[in-house]
């Protein structure tokens, strides 16, 4: 079937070529030149472009219409409403730009099309015109940046010490994650690459006194809801990415230095299966880099519970020397 598939395409790329070839000796025999294009062809080409703009708008919208239900559910994080009204603001600004530009773009294609009878209109320049398309852009990208720019401030502060917070280590590794709790002292324990050894996968040091209530997690972990919780993000080899897109969260982890994200989860899991209409809703931690062959497989689901449910939780996890 392939063999004949490959055939059909050869012979009809043949046919093809043979046609031309047939139409370039006509029109040369009556002396006429094949590849200059009469006016009213060029006027069907640009009534042509002009009709693609209604399909590829069109399918603007079908996509917009049929994946609508492909989109994240509701931010289950307090930061993340203001992602998601920057988001949706963004989109609210450039769609009847996309349209317009594009509108206009294919339009003219039909309404300048080429004419014997026309003269081309030498323009080199317009203050007025540069003026516009200058400030209007400049303004609607400053209005962006600079809510942006707040958000992101607000977003990145970490947690100050006063207030009541849990703190977290997130370590990846090709081609899984682990979550350090910093236990009832609320200090993680020293941690350094050359002291990873078998099970001490992270390498904590055990010799810090601040290690010792330290909790290591691996699969899934906890989260109390309507509290911050402040992550810490370390790598083991190469760079991965934390990404917990239903918290609107993704943080590099890179090899060698830390980086950081809080945020504050306002919707329990539970909850957020009720909202979704899904029972077998889980939150995720995904490594959002491609950092190997068995990146996909690089996630832990996590957990968003009441302060008691997280307590007993987090009872029940053996510290780092158990
Ligand atoms: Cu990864």
């Amino acid at each position: 079937m392939t063999i004949i598939i490959a055939v059909a395409i050869i012979l009809v790329v043949i046919v093809g070529s043979q046609l031309l070839k047939i139409a370039e000796l006509r029109a040369a025999s009556k002396g006429e030149l094949i590849y200059v294009m009469t006016e009213k062809e060029s006027k069907f080409q640009g009534l042509l472009l002009f009709l693609s703009f209604f399909v590829f708008i069109g399918f603007f919208f079908w996509q917009m219409w049929a994946w609508y239900g492909l989109r994240l559910p509701v931010s289950a994080s307090e930061h993340g409403v203001a992602i998601d009204f920057l988001s949706n603001l963004t989109y609210y600004m450039i769609t009847p730009v996309f349209i317009v530009t594009h509108g206009v773009l294919l339009w003219f294609c039909y309404k300048y099309s080429f004419s014997p009878n026309r003269k081309a209109l030498f323009f080199s320049h317009s203050n007025k015109l540069e003026l516009i398309w200058t400030t209007g852009p400049s303004l609607a990208l400053t209005v962006l940046i600079i809510m942006g720019l707040t958000s992101w401030n607000k977003i990145m502060a970490p947690i100050p010490d006063e207030t009541d917070h849990v703190l977290i280590e997130l370590t990846g590794q090709q081609y899984t994650w682990t979550a350090r709790y910093a236990g009832k002292d609320k200090i993680l324990g020293r941690s350094h690459v050359t002291l990873i050894e078998g099970v001490n996968a992270t390498g904590v040091d055990a010799d810090d006194s601040n290690s010792k209530d330290d909790k290591l997690v691996k699969g899934k972990f906890h989260l109390p809801v309507d509290v911050p919780v402040q992550f810490v993000f370390r790598s083991l080899d190469v760079i991965h990415s934390a990404y917990m897109p239903h918290f609107r969260v993704q943080m590099n982890c890179v090899p060698g230095l830390k980086t950081q994200f809080n945020f504050v989860p306002t919707i329990t899991t539970k909850e957020m299966k009720k909202k979704t209409n899904n029972p077998d809703f889980e939150y995720i931690l995904l490594c959002n880099k491609i950092c190997g062959a068995a990146h996909y497989n690089m996630q832990m689901d996590i957990i968003v519970e009441t302060q008691e449910e997280y307590d007993k939780w987090l009872a029940e996890q053996k510290t780092f020397i158990e």
